[in-house]
């Protein structure tokens, strides 16, 4: 069909009220929204590899006809080989509620979108008001709710030791009270390991954006005093952290039931909880913590009276347990052999904790000045320079690019930041390039096989993004801040199953996230929860009804279906990275 004749037809298709159109799931886009300035791309499943470039039409609410274009040639998907097509929309820049279609030359598709000056804050609200309904042994109560009212559940003011966490001091089934924090993820247990990644990116995350997240209300209970939103929000978590320091400066690794409870609501559970096993990890991740916390929070000692000197004092004493117990190790099976009860639950075990030493080393050189630390800091720098000869991104089991990116953003030597910056932006090059390759969904995640995998949207595309952001921030370059956007993108909407994978938000949200709190509450599914995203490795298969696709690709193996706990749990690590992201975007406008 000729161009002319094609927009003809869309005009006759948007005259007649889109007879012809059909809400279409093979636009893929950013279903939440786009800056003025943003590059705009979609991607467009097209039904044969030598398909000609489709037709592009945008209209406002009146069917009027405000731009058109061309896509881009037919590309193969590298990890699903299936033919798409990119469009740039990018020129159009009117801020506005509008429908997209596309004319593929055997119909027309239609999708929402959506321009604004601030498209990511209520992005951001949502994910950081994620964290008050994981909140453990509280009520949630309006008006803080927004309709999810629900009775506390766990007090944990009755929590027994268990007995690979025995002490002279505190023998098995010594009682001890670990109230607060937050629920880890679907599940109603608490890890220090992934609280301590999760406050790391919160907290670091704060210092990168100070002045944006002051202005951010949360409408949650500490919204009255004087701290902004966030950081009262974090302190929840971080008061519970602080429960779980043994007397001897170590820390247990995790409170949890015995095994998963059934989804029922909090208030209903009735199950023993136990502190279990004090590990290096968790000493480690604990440390790192409470010293980013007492140089973040020392502003607000008013607010806190004496928790600067208290999270200092645990943070020295977790690190000098470390020092004196360097391989403990969390072995669930190996523990479960020694000790009873048994105990089921997520392990959150992480064998090598060089990376874990060299992030409680930094934070406590940045906090104290002491030199000590900095040559702890130095040395297991060193170490896993020669261990991994490579920058790994920051995942809860691999925390040392959080300490080098603290240091790159505290270190006095300015000089020797670009040097050691370029590591990470070496890194980070590869999959800029293959975005600029407008391979796939024109982002620099999802490429390749190996992208899909528990937690992937949060570890592989958030965090990417995220990392972005830094790059940003270090060097003024914008194509960092497009990248970071492009991976926003792919989260909500701009990826192989069209899912906008934050819940209430989009055209097709995560509706059935694994998450015992959706689930049991009368009002089912809570907002602002990233779902973990495709995962090929499908360690859920056939466990309660949880049946895959046959032969579906690596970036489509995803369900939303509350069973699937290997594609769609919703937990505060992934959580962080997704509002660490949209705030870091929000507040670059
Ligand atoms: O990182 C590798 C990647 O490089 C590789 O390509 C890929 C495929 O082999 O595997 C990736 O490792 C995966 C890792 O998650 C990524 O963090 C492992 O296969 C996978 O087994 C591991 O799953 C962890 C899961 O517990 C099972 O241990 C998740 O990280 C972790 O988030 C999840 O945590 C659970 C808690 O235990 C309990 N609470 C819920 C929480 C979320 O499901
Ligand atoms: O709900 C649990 C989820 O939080 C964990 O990430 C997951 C893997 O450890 O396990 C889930 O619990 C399931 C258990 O492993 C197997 N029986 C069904 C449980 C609920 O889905």
């Amino acid at each position: 069909m000729k161009k002319a004749t094609m927009i003809l037809t869309f005009a006759c298709a948007l005259l007649a009220g889109c007879k012809q159109t059909a809400s279409n799931p093979e636009i893929r886009i950013n279903q939440v929204g786009f800056a003025p300035d943003q590059e705009k791309t979609a991607t467009i499943d097209v039904n044969s590899a030598d398909a000609k470039p489709c037709y592009v039409a945008i209209t406002n609410d009146d069917s009027e006809l405000l731009w058109h274009g061309v896509a881009s040639e037919t590309m193969l998907n590298p990890v699903s080989g299936k033919p798409r097509q990119i469009i740039d929309f990018s020129y159009f820049d009117k801020p506005g509620t509008y429908m997209l279609y596309v004319d593929n030359g055997l119909s027309t598709f239609t999708c929402p979108l959506t321009i604004a000056e601030h498209p990511y804050r209520e992005l951001t609200r949502k994910a950081l008001r994620a964290f008050y309904y994981q909140r453990a042994s509280m009520d949630i109560v309006e008006p803080y709710a927004e309709g999810y009212e629900r009775k506390a559940g766990h007090p944990d003011d009755h929590v027994l030791v268990h007995a690979s966490a025995a002490t002279a001091e505190r023998p098995e089934g010594t009682v001890i009270s670990s109230p607060g924090g937050w629920y880890d993820a679907g599940d109603y247990n608490k890890y220090i390991v992934n609280s301590g990644y999760t406050m790391g990116v919160w907290l670091m995350a704060y210092e990168l954006n100070p002045e944006y997240y002051k202005t951010l209300s949360l409408n949650i209970p500490e919204s009255e005093q004087p701290v902004p939103d966030m950081l009262a929000e974090a302190m929840y978590n971080i008061r519970w952290m602080l429960t779980m320091q043994d007397t001897d400066g170590g820390v247990y690794h995790k409170l949890t039931e015995a095994s998963f409870e059934g989804f029922i609501r909090p208030d209903e559970c009735q199950k023993p909880r136990y502190v279990v096993l004090k590990t290096t990890a968790a000493a480690l991740d604990f440390a790192a913590t409470m010293a980013l916390a007492a140089r973040v929070y020392a502003p607000y000692e008013a607010t806190y009276p004496g928790f600067v000197a208290q999270a200092t004092d645990a943070a020295k004493r977790a690190y000098a347990w470390a020092e004196a117990n360097p391989e403990v190790y969390y072995d669930q099976p190996k523990m479960n052999e020694q000790f009873n009860p048994e105990i089921t639950t997520g392990a959150y075990d992480d064998f090598d904790v060089c990376d874990e030493f060299y992030w409680a080393a930094i934070e406590l050189a940045i906090l104290t000045g002491e030199k000590a630390y900095k040559v702890a800091a130095t040395d297991h720098a060193k170490a896993i320079a020669e261990a991994n000869g490579q920058y790994t991104p920051s995942v809860w089991g691999n925390v040392a690019e959080l300490g080098y990116l603290d240091w790159l953003m505290h270190s006095e030597d300015k000089a020797k930041i670009k040097t050691n910056m370029e590591a990470m932006l070496e890194y980070l090059q590869p999959f800029l390039d293959e975005a600029e390759s407008i391979s796939v969904h024109r982002s620099p995640y999802g490429n390749r096989e190996d992208d899909f995998y528990w937690g992937c949207n949060s570890e592989g595309c958030c965090w990417r993004g995220i990392e972005c952001l830094y790059a940003y921030r270090m060097t003024g370059d914008e194509k960092y801040r497009i990248n970071a956007e492009r991976c926003l993108n792919y989260i909500l909407g701009q990826n192989a199953t069209g899912y906008c994978y934050v819940t209430g938000l989009g055209s097709k949200p995560v509706c059935h996230p694994h998450h015992r709190l959706s689930y049991s509450h009368p009002k089912g599914t809570h907002p602002g929860f990233l779902a973990g995203g495709p995962n090929p490795m499908r360690q859920d298969a056939e466990t309660d009804g949880v049946q895959y696709p046959k032969d579906v690709p690596a970036d489509e193996s995803y369900l939303d279906y509350q069973p699937s706990y290997a594609s769609n749990e919703v937990t505060i690590n992934w959580n962080v990275t997704l509002f660490a992201l949209s705030a870091g975007l929000d507040a670059i406008r």
